[in-house]
């Protein structure tokens, strides 16, 4: 952060030192770039600066324009600026959001360009509020496209966890489009988006991963979305305790199971609320085997289909699953656990999803 902060001074710095003898001598000027420097180390008393000069209007939309241009300016600032609760900040927000012009954009670009325009912070309410602001913006310029604007919120979601399944090194099993296909059903209020729209985000970001400001290898993209993760386990039936192989997935704080790791639709989904991860009993004829739990003692939520292909609600009062080796399950239960304890943003955005996909439910 101390670098960061040294970098952008000496930045600025240059900046001024390629101004014209007339310029140099301009007190707007100097005063500019000592807010410049203010901002990026404070931005509140960089704001409270400039304004106090006359530099900046005290009103939202001027001081979303300073940040949008962004001359100068730390993208980790204009975050943490834009990330700031209070009326005015959240108002240059919103500011901010309309200064981006998406219209006519697949979501993918629009989701580039506004990535790229600052750096988003880690706390899941501003991320959360500025995601929303996105969504809103995207869906008034690019009307039709989208049913709600929570289909847009949640499908955004989506591409940012994608990006980090097929860019990160360490998610071993890259998703096929198919496999995002299938996970982004019933998103659209309840109905599914056109496969070409979907086809068409998957390969842009297959293509080119999403370039995100100051990335020091330890951004959000990155640590945030991680413990997603796939391959066989075997998995013990409910009432019926016998032994099936299954291909499990873990996404968007969910684990889905399927007979084989081509099918279109998973046998059973078991959302990660509620539950615990324990170790196993010992068991030879079973072994690695780890459990999933509920807090509460009760049947663990999940949906299951039937042998006569209808979707119903699991029976089990716990999960048990066996790896094929101990450092496979020391990995399951590592993602798992992550992915229960881990960000309250996951909740919002399995809250989201649900008002998102509210007509399959009902
Ligand atoms: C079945 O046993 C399978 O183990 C099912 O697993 C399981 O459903 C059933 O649990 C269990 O009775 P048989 O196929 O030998 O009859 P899968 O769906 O993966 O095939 P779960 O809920 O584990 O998916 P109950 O609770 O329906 O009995």
């Amino acid at each position: 952060m101390q670098l960061k902060d040294e970098i952008a001074e000496v930045t600025a710095e240059m900046e001024s030192m390629d101004f014209s003898e007339d310029s140099k001598n301009n007190p707007k000027t100097k005063q500019m770039s000592i807010g410049r420097k203010k901002f990026n180390m404070d931005p509140k008393k960089g704001i409270e600066y400039l304004i106090e000069n006359g530099l900046l209007q005290n009103t939202p939309e001027d001081v979303a324009q300073f940040l949008y241009k962004g001359e100068g300016l730390n993208k980790t600032a204009i975050g943490e600026y834009l990330g700031e609760r209070n009326d005015f900040n959240v108002n240059v927000l919103k500011a901010f959001v309309n200064l981006h012009e998406f219209s006519d954009m697949i979501l993918v670009q629009a989701l580039r360009q506004f990535l790229w325009s600052f750096r988003l912070p880690g706390e899941a309410q501003k991320i959360d509020r500025m995601m929303e602001c996105f969504a809103e913006r995207y869906c008034e310029l690019n009307p039709g496209v989208f049913q709600t604007n929570d289909t847009c919120y949640v499908l955004s979601f989506a591409i940012i966890m994608l990006n980090t399944s097929l860019h990160n090194p360490s998610v071993k099993e890259k998703p096929s489009v198919d496999r995002f296909i299938m996970m982004n059903k019933g998103i659209n209020d309840g109905g599914d988006l056109p496969p070409a729209l979907l086809t068409s985000l998957y390969e842009s970001i297959k293509k080119e991963p999403f370039k995100i400001p100051e990335d020091d290898g330890n951004d959000l993209m990155h640590t945030f979305f991680n413990p997603d993760k796939e391959g066989w386990l075997w998995k013990q039936g409910g009432r019926y305790k016998s032994w099936k192989r299954r291909w499990f997935i873990l996404n968007d704080n969910c684990l889905y199971y399927f007979e084989y790791t081509t099918d279109k639709e998973p046998r059973g989904i078991i959302p990660l609320e509620n539950i615990q991860v324990l170790d196993g009993k010992l068991d030879k004829n079973r072994p690695n085997s780890f459990e999933l739990v509920s807090n509460n003692n009760e049947i663990i939520k999940a949906c299951k289909t039937d042998s006569e292909g209808k979707v119903v609600e699991g029976k089990h009062s716990y999960y048990r699953m066996s790896a094929a080796t101990p450092e496979e399950k020391e990995e399951w239960m590592r993602c798992i656990k992550a992915s229960i304890n881990e960000h309250p943003f996951y909740d919002m955005l399995v809250a989201r999803r649900k008002k998102a996909t509210h007509n399959v439910t009902k």
